[in-house]
Protein backbone atom coordinates (compact mmCIF):
# COMPACT_ATOMS: atom_id res chain seq x y z
CA UNK A 1 0.00 0.00 0.00
CA UNK A 2 1.50 3.46 -1.12
CA UNK A 3 4.91 1.87 -1.68
CA UNK A 4 5.24 2.79 -5.37
CA UNK A 5 4.46 6.37 -4.42
CA UNK A 6 7.07 5.96 -1.45
CA UNK A 7 9.61 5.31 -3.47
CA UNK A 8 9.03 7.33 -5.89
CA UNK A 9 9.39 10.37 -3.72
CA UNK A 10 12.62 8.68 -2.39
CA UNK A 11 14.03 9.00 -5.63
CA UNK A 12 12.91 12.00 -6.05
CA UNK A 13 14.74 13.25 -2.83
CA UNK A 14 17.60 11.93 -3.32
CA UNK A 15 17.92 13.45 -6.44
CA UNK A 16 17.85 16.74 -5.06
CA UNK A 17 20.13 15.41 -2.20
CA UNK A 18 22.55 14.84 -4.79
CA UNK A 19 22.65 18.06 -6.28
CA UNK A 20 23.57 20.06 -3.03
CA UNK A 21 22.38 23.73 -4.02
CA UNK A 22 19.26 23.58 -5.45
CA UNK A 23 17.83 26.37 -7.99
CA UNK A 24 14.30 27.63 -8.94
CA UNK A 25 14.75 25.09 -11.86
CA UNK A 26 15.65 22.13 -9.60
CA UNK A 27 12.28 23.39 -7.28
CA UNK A 28 10.23 23.50 -10.27
CA UNK A 29 11.13 19.99 -11.90
CA UNK A 30 10.98 18.30 -8.03
CA UNK A 31 7.29 19.73 -7.70
CA UNK A 32 6.22 18.01 -11.10
CA UNK A 33 7.72 14.67 -10.65
CA UNK A 34 5.97 15.06 -7.33
CA UNK A 35 2.97 15.67 -8.76
CA UNK A 36 2.81 12.62 -11.14
CA UNK A 37 4.09 10.36 -8.59
CA UNK A 38 0.67 11.43 -6.51
CA UNK A 39 -1.28 11.51 -9.37
CA UNK A 40 -0.18 7.82 -10.16
CA UNK A 41 -0.66 6.73 -6.81
CA UNK A 42 -4.73 7.88 -7.24
CA UNK A 43 -4.87 11.15 -5.13
CA UNK A 44 -6.98 13.27 -6.22
CA UNK A 45 -6.08 15.81 -8.64
CA UNK A 46 -8.11 18.78 -7.08
CA UNK A 47 -5.88 17.74 -4.13
CA UNK A 48 -2.83 17.35 -6.00
CA UNK A 49 -3.15 20.96 -7.55
CA UNK A 50 -3.56 22.22 -3.87
CA UNK A 51 -0.80 20.08 -2.41
CA UNK A 52 2.11 21.12 -5.16
CA UNK A 53 1.03 24.93 -4.86
CA UNK A 54 1.28 24.49 -1.16
CA UNK A 55 4.73 22.58 -1.14
CA UNK A 56 6.02 24.63 -3.97
CA UNK A 57 5.60 27.97 -2.55
CA UNK A 58 7.19 26.99 0.81
CA UNK A 59 10.32 25.49 -0.96
CA UNK A 60 11.10 28.31 -3.58
CA UNK A 61 11.43 30.63 -0.62
CA UNK A 62 15.01 32.32 0.15
CA UNK A 63 15.13 30.79 3.18
CA UNK A 64 15.22 27.21 1.75
CA UNK A 65 17.17 27.95 -1.07
CA UNK A 66 20.06 29.50 0.41
CA UNK A 67 20.17 27.61 3.61
CA UNK A 68 23.04 25.07 3.94
CA UNK A 69 20.68 22.15 3.47
CA UNK A 70 18.09 22.85 1.12
CA UNK A 71 17.06 19.40 -0.04
CA UNK A 72 16.72 18.68 3.50
CA UNK A 73 14.99 21.54 3.84
CA UNK A 74 12.52 20.45 0.79
CA UNK A 75 12.14 16.63 2.25
CA UNK A 76 10.92 18.92 5.82
CA UNK A 77 8.26 20.77 4.03
CA UNK A 78 6.74 17.67 1.94
CA UNK A 79 6.60 15.96 4.69
CA UNK A 80 4.60 18.68 6.66
CA UNK A 81 2.18 19.64 3.95
CA UNK A 82 1.79 15.63 4.17
CA UNK A 83 0.80 15.54 7.62
CA UNK A 84 -0.84 18.66 7.32
CA UNK A 85 -2.94 16.55 3.70
CA UNK A 86 -3.40 13.55 6.30
CA UNK A 87 -5.39 15.32 9.02
CA UNK A 88 -2.20 16.80 11.33
CA UNK A 89 -3.57 15.82 14.09
CA UNK A 90 -4.65 12.42 15.53
CA UNK A 91 -8.64 12.00 15.51
CA UNK A 92 -8.92 9.76 18.02
CA UNK A 93 -12.18 7.70 19.26
CA UNK A 94 -13.85 10.28 22.44
CA UNK A 95 -16.86 8.68 24.04
CA UNK A 96 -19.26 10.80 25.23
CA UNK A 97 -20.74 10.81 28.56
CA UNK A 98 -23.91 9.33 27.50
CA UNK A 99 -24.40 5.26 28.45
CA UNK A 100 -24.17 3.57 26.13
CA UNK A 101 -22.63 5.54 23.81
CA UNK A 102 -23.98 4.75 20.35
CA UNK A 103 -21.57 4.36 17.91
CA UNK A 104 -22.81 3.72 13.98
CA UNK A 105 -21.02 2.27 11.32
CA UNK A 106 -22.31 3.23 7.71
CA UNK A 107 -19.99 2.08 4.15
CA UNK A 108 -20.75 1.00 0.78
CA UNK A 109 -20.97 -3.33 0.39
CA UNK A 110 -18.00 -5.29 1.02
CA UNK A 111 -16.53 -2.20 2.51
CA UNK A 112 -15.78 -3.36 5.83
CA UNK A 113 -18.22 -2.64 8.12
CA UNK A 114 -18.83 -5.85 9.74
CA UNK A 115 -15.43 -6.99 10.14
CA UNK A 116 -14.51 -3.31 11.48
CA UNK A 117 -17.56 -3.57 14.12
CA UNK A 118 -16.22 -6.42 15.32
CA UNK A 119 -12.59 -5.10 15.63
CA UNK A 120 -13.57 -1.85 17.31
CA UNK A 121 -15.86 -3.92 19.44
CA UNK A 122 -12.01 -5.67 20.47
CA UNK A 123 -10.71 -2.71 20.76
CA UNK A 124 -12.91 -0.87 23.52
CA UNK A 125 -13.21 -4.56 25.44
CA UNK A 126 -8.97 -4.06 25.51
CA UNK A 127 -9.86 -0.40 27.22
CA UNK A 128 -12.10 -1.72 29.57
CA UNK A 129 -15.27 -0.64 28.22
CA UNK A 130 -18.18 -3.56 28.02
CA UNK A 131 -19.04 -3.00 24.37
CA UNK A 132 -22.61 -4.74 22.08
CA UNK A 133 -22.39 -5.34 18.56
CA UNK A 134 -26.06 -4.65 17.06
CA UNK A 135 -26.11 -6.35 13.81
CA UNK A 136 -28.45 -3.91 11.89
CA UNK A 137 -27.58 -5.31 8.08
CA UNK A 138 -31.03 -7.17 7.34
CA UNK A 139 -30.70 -7.80 3.57
CA UNK A 140 -27.78 -10.50 3.39
CA UNK A 141 -28.85 -13.35 5.09
CA UNK A 142 -25.57 -14.82 6.29
CA UNK A 143 -25.05 -10.90 7.65
CA UNK A 144 -25.82 -11.35 11.09
CA UNK A 145 -23.96 -14.98 11.30
CA UNK A 146 -21.06 -13.04 10.40
CA UNK A 147 -21.26 -10.80 13.06
CA UNK A 148 -22.41 -13.28 15.51
CA UNK A 149 -19.25 -15.44 14.61
CA UNK A 150 -17.06 -12.40 15.32
CA UNK A 151 -18.68 -11.50 18.59
CA UNK A 152 -18.48 -14.73 20.08
CA UNK A 153 -14.23 -14.73 18.56
CA UNK A 154 -14.06 -11.53 20.77
CA UNK A 155 -16.19 -12.94 23.68
CA UNK A 156 -18.42 -9.45 22.71
CA UNK A 157 -22.58 -10.15 22.93
CA UNK A 158 -24.47 -9.23 20.02
CA UNK A 159 -28.18 -8.55 19.40
CA UNK A 160 -29.91 -9.83 16.62
CA UNK A 161 -33.70 -8.80 17.17
CA UNK A 162 -35.76 -10.00 14.66
CA UNK A 163 -33.70 -9.85 11.89
CA UNK A 164 -36.21 -8.00 9.90
CA UNK A 165 -36.34 -4.23 10.94
CA UNK A 166 -33.27 -2.35 10.95
CA UNK A 167 -34.35 0.38 12.79
CA UNK A 168 -36.60 -1.55 15.18
CA UNK A 169 -33.10 -3.65 15.55
CA UNK A 170 -31.26 -0.30 16.51
CA UNK A 171 -33.66 0.78 19.08
CA UNK A 172 -33.74 -2.54 20.82
CA UNK A 173 -30.28 -3.13 20.59
CA UNK A 174 -29.64 0.07 23.37
CA UNK A 175 -32.71 -1.20 25.17
CA UNK A 176 -30.45 -4.97 25.19
CA UNK A 177 -26.99 -2.85 26.38
CA UNK A 178 -29.00 -0.89 28.63
CA UNK A 179 -30.04 -4.29 30.73
CA UNK A 180 -27.44 -5.82 30.29
CA UNK A 181 -25.06 -3.09 31.52
CA UNK A 182 -22.81 -2.14 28.09
CA UNK A 183 -21.85 1.31 27.93
CA UNK A 184 -20.87 1.43 24.43
CA UNK A 185 -23.19 -0.47 20.83
CA UNK A 186 -21.58 -0.38 17.84
CA UNK A 187 -24.29 -0.79 14.99
CA UNK A 188 -23.67 -2.76 11.98
CA UNK A 189 -25.66 -1.28 9.00
CA UNK A 190 -26.23 -2.64 5.34
CA UNK A 191 -24.27 -1.83 2.46
CA UNK A 192 -25.05 -1.89 -1.24
CA UNK A 193 -22.80 -2.05 -4.41
CA UNK A 194 -23.44 1.78 -4.94
CA UNK A 195 -24.75 4.92 -3.39
CA UNK A 196 -28.25 5.24 -3.84
CA UNK A 197 -31.15 6.56 -2.08
CA UNK A 198 -32.49 3.80 -0.43
CA UNK A 199 -29.57 3.12 1.36
CA UNK A 200 -29.22 6.78 2.81
CA UNK A 201 -32.59 6.57 3.64
CA UNK A 202 -32.23 3.71 5.94
CA UNK A 203 -28.90 4.84 7.25
CA UNK A 204 -30.74 8.30 8.01
CA UNK A 205 -33.51 6.42 9.57
CA UNK A 206 -31.25 4.43 11.95
CA UNK A 207 -29.70 7.64 12.90
CA UNK A 208 -33.06 9.48 13.76
CA UNK A 209 -33.92 6.75 16.18
CA UNK A 210 -31.00 5.87 17.73
CA UNK A 211 -29.11 9.56 17.76
CA UNK A 212 -25.43 7.89 17.40
CA UNK A 213 -22.61 9.80 19.52
CA UNK A 214 -20.10 8.97 16.66
CA UNK A 215 -21.25 7.76 12.90
CA UNK A 216 -18.34 6.07 10.97
CA UNK A 217 -17.96 5.57 7.47
CA UNK A 218 -15.55 2.81 6.78
CA UNK A 219 -14.14 3.02 3.10
CA UNK A 220 -12.19 0.65 1.50
CA UNK A 221 -8.23 2.02 0.48
CA UNK A 222 -8.54 0.14 -2.57
CA UNK A 223 -11.68 2.03 -4.07
CA UNK A 224 -9.31 4.33 -5.74
CA UNK A 225 -10.31 7.26 -7.28
CA UNK A 226 -13.86 6.87 -7.04
CA UNK A 227 -14.05 7.03 -3.32
CA UNK A 228 -13.88 11.06 -2.89
CA UNK A 229 -17.60 10.54 -4.84
CA UNK A 230 -18.64 8.04 -2.46
CA UNK A 231 -17.23 9.97 0.68
CA UNK A 232 -18.93 13.12 -0.41
CA UNK A 233 -22.00 11.17 -1.19
CA UNK A 234 -22.27 9.91 2.13
CA UNK A 235 -20.93 13.23 3.95
CA UNK A 236 -24.26 15.06 1.75
CA UNK A 237 -26.49 12.64 3.17
CA UNK A 238 -26.44 10.99 6.66
CA UNK A 239 -22.98 12.75 6.97
CA UNK A 240 -20.40 11.21 9.55
CA UNK A 241 -17.96 12.25 11.83
CA UNK A 242 -14.49 10.26 10.76
CA UNK A 243 -13.41 7.41 8.41
CA UNK A 244 -12.46 3.72 8.84
CA UNK A 245 -9.86 2.99 6.30
CA UNK A 246 -9.81 -0.63 5.39
CA UNK A 247 -7.92 -3.27 3.90
CA UNK A 248 -4.58 -0.75 4.34
CA UNK A 249 -2.74 -4.15 4.06
CA UNK A 250 -3.79 -4.26 0.28
CA UNK A 251 -1.50 -3.70 -3.10
CA UNK A 252 -3.56 -1.04 -4.25
CA UNK A 253 -2.30 2.69 -4.79
CA UNK A 254 -4.08 4.05 -2.09
CA UNK A 255 -4.07 7.66 -2.83
CA UNK A 256 -7.84 7.93 -1.81
CA UNK A 257 -6.61 7.91 1.44
CA UNK A 258 -4.86 10.66 0.90
CA UNK A 259 -7.27 12.46 -0.45
CA UNK A 260 -10.47 12.23 2.34
CA UNK A 261 -9.73 14.37 4.32
CA UNK A 262 -8.80 17.81 2.01
CA UNK A 263 -11.75 16.90 -0.19
CA UNK A 264 -14.27 16.57 2.75
CA UNK A 265 -12.46 17.74 5.67
CA UNK A 266 -13.85 14.41 7.84
CA UNK A 267 -10.97 13.04 10.17
CA UNK A 268 -9.32 9.27 9.31
CA UNK A 269 -9.63 8.06 12.79
CA UNK A 270 -8.56 4.08 12.12
CA UNK A 271 -6.97 1.88 9.74
CA UNK A 272 -7.34 -1.56 9.64
CA UNK A 273 -4.65 -3.53 8.05
CA UNK A 274 -6.04 -7.14 7.97
CA UNK A 275 -8.76 -9.39 8.80
CA UNK A 276 -7.61 -10.11 13.04
CA UNK A 277 -9.53 -8.78 15.45
CA UNK A 278 -6.56 -6.62 16.24
CA UNK A 279 -6.05 -4.74 13.69
CA UNK A 280 -7.37 -1.78 13.61
CA UNK A 281 -4.96 0.60 14.14
CA UNK A 282 -5.28 4.70 15.42
CA UNK A 283 -4.54 6.67 12.10
CA UNK A 284 -1.33 9.00 13.14
CA UNK A 285 -1.15 11.48 10.34
CA UNK A 286 2.56 12.49 11.14
CA UNK A 287 3.46 8.74 11.25
CA UNK A 288 1.70 7.97 8.12
CA UNK A 289 3.56 11.06 5.94
CA UNK A 290 6.64 9.77 7.40
CA UNK A 291 5.79 6.15 6.64
CA UNK A 292 5.12 7.33 3.01
CA UNK A 293 8.15 9.20 2.60
CA UNK A 294 10.19 6.35 3.91
CA UNK A 295 10.59 7.21 7.51
CA UNK A 296 14.06 6.04 9.28
CA UNK A 297 16.25 8.06 6.26
CA UNK A 298 14.04 11.16 6.30
CA UNK A 299 14.56 11.41 10.06
CA UNK A 300 17.63 11.30 10.11
CA UNK A 301 17.51 13.39 7.56
CA UNK A 302 15.66 16.06 9.48
CA UNK A 303 17.50 15.41 12.70
CA UNK A 304 20.51 16.15 10.63
CA UNK A 305 19.03 19.81 9.93
CA UNK A 306 18.06 20.38 13.17
CA UNK A 307 21.62 19.22 14.41
CA UNK A 308 23.00 22.29 11.91
CA UNK A 309 20.60 24.81 13.26
CA UNK A 310 21.55 23.55 16.74
CA UNK A 311 25.28 23.91 16.03
CA UNK A 312 24.77 27.35 14.83
CA UNK A 313 23.02 28.27 18.33
CA UNK A 314 25.42 27.08 20.34
CA UNK A 315 27.59 29.42 18.00
CA UNK A 316 25.73 32.00 18.85
CA UNK A 317 25.20 31.15 22.43
CA UNK A 318 29.22 30.86 22.59
CA UNK A 319 29.32 34.31 21.00
CA UNK A 320 27.53 36.04 23.66
CA UNK A 321 29.20 33.87 26.70
CA UNK A 322 32.82 34.90 25.25
CA UNK A 323 31.55 38.98 26.34
CA UNK A 324 31.86 37.73 29.54
CA UNK A 325 34.73 35.91 31.35
CA UNK A 326 36.43 32.69 29.47
CA UNK A 327 35.84 29.99 31.80
CA UNK A 328 37.93 26.20 31.37
CA UNK A 329 34.40 25.00 30.06
CA UNK A 330 34.52 27.52 26.90
CA UNK A 331 38.13 26.75 26.65
CA UNK A 332 36.92 23.42 26.44
CA UNK A 333 34.37 24.02 23.87
CA UNK A 334 37.00 26.21 21.62
CA UNK A 335 38.86 23.08 22.07
CA UNK A 336 36.44 21.08 20.74
CA UNK A 337 35.22 22.83 17.95
CA UNK A 338 38.99 23.28 16.48
CA UNK A 339 38.71 19.51 16.57
CA UNK A 340 35.31 19.49 14.55
CA UNK A 341 36.64 21.58 11.74
CA UNK A 342 39.73 19.48 11.24
CA UNK A 343 42.37 20.84 14.00
CA UNK A 344 44.11 23.50 14.02
CA UNK A 345 46.50 23.44 11.28
CA UNK A 346 43.05 22.61 8.86
CA UNK A 347 41.65 25.64 9.96
CA UNK A 348 44.62 28.02 9.48
CA UNK A 349 45.21 26.14 6.32
CA UNK A 350 41.87 26.84 4.87
CA UNK A 351 42.08 30.88 5.63
CA UNK A 352 43.66 32.68 2.65
CA UNK A 353 47.73 32.71 3.23
CA UNK A 354 46.85 30.39 5.74
CA UNK A 355 49.18 27.83 4.21
CA UNK A 356 52.16 30.30 3.90
CA UNK A 357 51.34 31.36 7.66
CA UNK A 358 51.12 27.72 8.55
CA UNK A 359 55.04 27.55 7.73
CA UNK A 360 56.54 24.16 7.57
CA UNK A 361 56.37 23.15 11.21
CA UNK A 362 54.13 20.42 11.71
CA UNK A 363 51.24 20.69 14.45
CA UNK A 364 50.75 17.96 17.11
CA UNK A 365 47.21 18.22 16.97
CA UNK A 366 47.28 15.51 20.42
CA UNK A 367 48.18 18.64 22.52
CA UNK A 368 44.35 18.97 22.00
CA UNK A 369 44.17 16.05 23.25
CA UNK A 370 46.10 16.19 26.79
CA UNK A 371 43.96 19.63 27.25
CA UNK A 372 40.84 17.84 27.34
CA UNK A 373 41.82 14.93 29.91
CA UNK A 374 43.23 17.70 31.91
CA UNK A 375 40.20 20.05 32.04
CA UNK A 376 37.79 16.83 32.08
CA UNK A 377 39.54 16.08 35.65
CA UNK A 378 38.67 19.08 36.97
CA UNK A 379 35.12 19.77 39.26
CA UNK A 380 32.64 21.98 38.03
CA UNK A 381 33.39 24.54 40.35
CA UNK A 382 36.83 24.88 39.18
CA UNK A 383 36.39 24.68 35.54
CA UNK A 384 33.84 27.79 36.13
CA UNK A 385 36.27 29.41 38.45
CA UNK A 386 39.61 28.69 37.17
CA UNK A 387 41.09 30.85 40.32
CA UNK A 388 40.61 28.30 42.91
CA UNK A 389 42.89 26.41 40.79
CA UNK A 390 45.82 26.05 44.06
CA UNK A 391 49.13 23.98 44.27
CA UNK A 392 46.78 21.16 46.25
CA UNK A 393 43.99 21.15 43.41
CA UNK A 394 46.54 21.16 40.72
CA UNK A 395 48.16 18.29 42.03
CA UNK A 396 45.03 16.47 42.28
CA UNK A 397 43.71 17.20 38.78
CA UNK A 398 47.40 16.18 37.51
CA UNK A 399 47.01 12.42 39.06
CA UNK A 400 43.55 12.02 38.05
CA UNK A 401 44.47 13.19 34.32
CA UNK A 402 47.45 11.17 34.75
CA UNK A 403 50.09 14.06 33.56
CA UNK A 404 52.72 16.34 35.60
CA UNK A 405 51.71 19.28 37.61
CA UNK A 406 53.94 20.75 35.15
CA UNK A 407 51.33 19.90 32.63
CA UNK A 408 48.77 21.03 34.35
CA UNK A 409 50.69 24.71 35.06
CA UNK A 410 51.32 24.41 30.87
CA UNK A 411 47.50 23.99 30.04
CA UNK A 412 46.84 27.06 32.58
CA UNK A 413 49.15 29.57 31.07
CA UNK A 414 47.69 28.55 27.60
CA UNK A 415 44.21 29.22 29.21
CA UNK A 416 45.11 32.55 30.80
CA UNK A 417 46.91 33.93 27.48
CA UNK A 418 43.74 32.75 25.19
CA UNK A 419 41.36 34.74 27.84
CA UNK A 420 43.73 37.48 27.46
CA UNK A 421 43.60 37.38 23.58
CA UNK A 422 40.05 36.29 23.25
CA UNK A 423 39.58 39.79 25.52
CA UNK A 424 41.45 41.78 23.38
CA UNK A 425 40.07 40.11 20.21
CA UNK A 426 35.99 41.03 21.43
CA UNK A 427 36.97 44.35 22.31
CA UNK A 428 38.59 44.96 19.17
CA UNK A 429 35.54 43.14 17.42
CA UNK A 430 33.23 45.64 19.16
CA UNK A 431 35.20 48.75 18.47
CA UNK A 432 34.45 47.53 14.51
CA UNK A 433 31.04 47.23 15.10
CA UNK A 434 30.36 50.83 16.70
CA UNK A 435 32.60 52.24 13.61
CA UNK A 436 30.10 50.83 11.31
CA UNK A 437 27.32 52.06 13.70
CA UNK A 438 26.64 48.97 15.29
CA UNK A 439 25.42 47.03 11.79
CA UNK A 440 27.95 44.42 12.89
CA UNK A 441 25.94 43.59 15.59
CA UNK A 442 22.49 43.57 14.82
CA UNK A 443 22.88 43.51 11.23
CA UNK A 444 23.56 40.13 8.96
CA UNK A 445 25.73 37.81 11.36
CA UNK A 446 29.26 37.62 9.87
CA UNK A 447 29.92 33.85 9.42
CA UNK A 448 33.02 33.93 11.26
CA UNK A 449 35.36 30.69 11.55
CA UNK A 450 32.46 29.18 14.26
CA UNK A 451 35.33 29.82 16.98
CA UNK A 452 33.53 31.91 19.77
CA UNK A 453 35.78 35.17 19.82
CA UNK A 454 37.81 34.43 16.91
CA UNK A 455 36.02 36.08 14.16
CA UNK A 456 37.48 39.27 14.64
CA UNK A 457 40.87 37.77 14.42
CA UNK A 458 43.91 38.61 12.12
CA UNK A 459 46.21 35.66 11.04
CA UNK A 460 48.93 36.77 13.30
CA UNK A 461 46.58 36.27 16.47
CA UNK A 462 45.86 32.54 14.55
CA UNK A 463 49.62 32.01 14.40
CA UNK A 464 49.69 33.41 18.16
CA UNK A 465 47.08 30.80 19.34
CA UNK A 466 48.76 28.08 17.46
CA UNK A 467 52.00 28.85 19.24
CA UNK A 468 50.36 28.84 22.65
CA UNK A 469 48.29 25.54 22.12
CA UNK A 470 52.02 24.33 21.96
CA UNK A 471 51.64 23.63 18.29
N1 LIG B 1 -7.10 -7.82 4.05
C1 LIG B 1 -8.11 -7.23 4.67
N2 LIG B 1 -9.34 -7.69 4.51
C2 LIG B 1 -10.34 -7.06 5.14
C3 LIG B 1 -10.12 -5.93 5.97
N3 LIG B 1 -11.31 -5.54 6.45
C4 LIG B 1 -12.25 -6.36 5.92
N4 LIG B 1 -11.69 -7.29 5.14
C5 LIG B 1 -12.34 -8.35 4.36
O1 LIG B 1 -13.18 -7.76 3.42
C6 LIG B 1 -14.34 -8.54 3.22
C7 LIG B 1 -15.59 -7.70 3.44
O2 LIG B 1 -15.62 -7.32 4.79
P1 LIG B 1 -16.99 -7.09 5.59
O3 LIG B 1 -16.62 -6.66 6.94
O4 LIG B 1 -17.86 -8.27 5.46
O5 LIG B 1 -17.56 -5.90 4.77
P2 LIG B 1 -18.99 -5.22 4.92
O6 LIG B 1 -18.84 -3.79 4.65
O7 LIG B 1 -19.59 -5.59 6.20
O8 LIG B 1 -19.75 -5.90 3.73
P3 LIG B 1 -21.35 -5.95 3.51
O9 LIG B 1 -21.94 -6.33 4.81
O10 LIG B 1 -21.56 -6.99 2.45
O11 LIG B 1 -21.77 -4.61 3.06
C8 LIG B 1 -14.23 -9.68 4.19
O12 LIG B 1 -13.74 -10.80 3.51
C9 LIG B 1 -13.22 -9.22 5.21
O13 LIG B 1 -12.52 -10.26 5.80
C10 LIG B 1 -8.77 -5.49 6.11
O14 LIG B 1 -8.45 -4.50 6.79
N5 LIG B 1 -7.81 -6.15 5.45
MG1 LIG C 1 -21.39 -6.45 6.67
Amino acid sequence: MLENLSERLQGIFSGLRSKGRLTEDDINAAMREIRLALLEADVNFKVVKNFVARTKERCLSADVLDSLTPAQNVVKIVLDELTELLGRTDSRLVLSSRIPNVIMLVGLQGSGKTTAAAKLAYRLKQENHSPLLIAGDVYRPAAADQLQTLGDEIGVRVYRGDGRDPVAIAREGIQDAIDNLRDVVIIDTAGRLHVDADMMEEAQAIKDATHPDQILMVVDAMTGQDVVNVVEAFAESVDFDGVIMSKMDGDARGGGALSIREVTGKPIKFISSGEKPDSLEVFHPDRMAKRILGMGDVVSLIENAVRVQQAEEEELEAERMMRGQLTLDDFLMMNKQVRKMGGVSKLISALPGGDKALGSGQVDEGALDAMEVIINSMTKAERAKPELLNGSRRARIAKGAGVTVTDVNQMMKKFNETKKMVKQATAGMEQQASRKGKKGKKGKRRRGLGIPGMGGMSMSDLKKIQDMMGQ
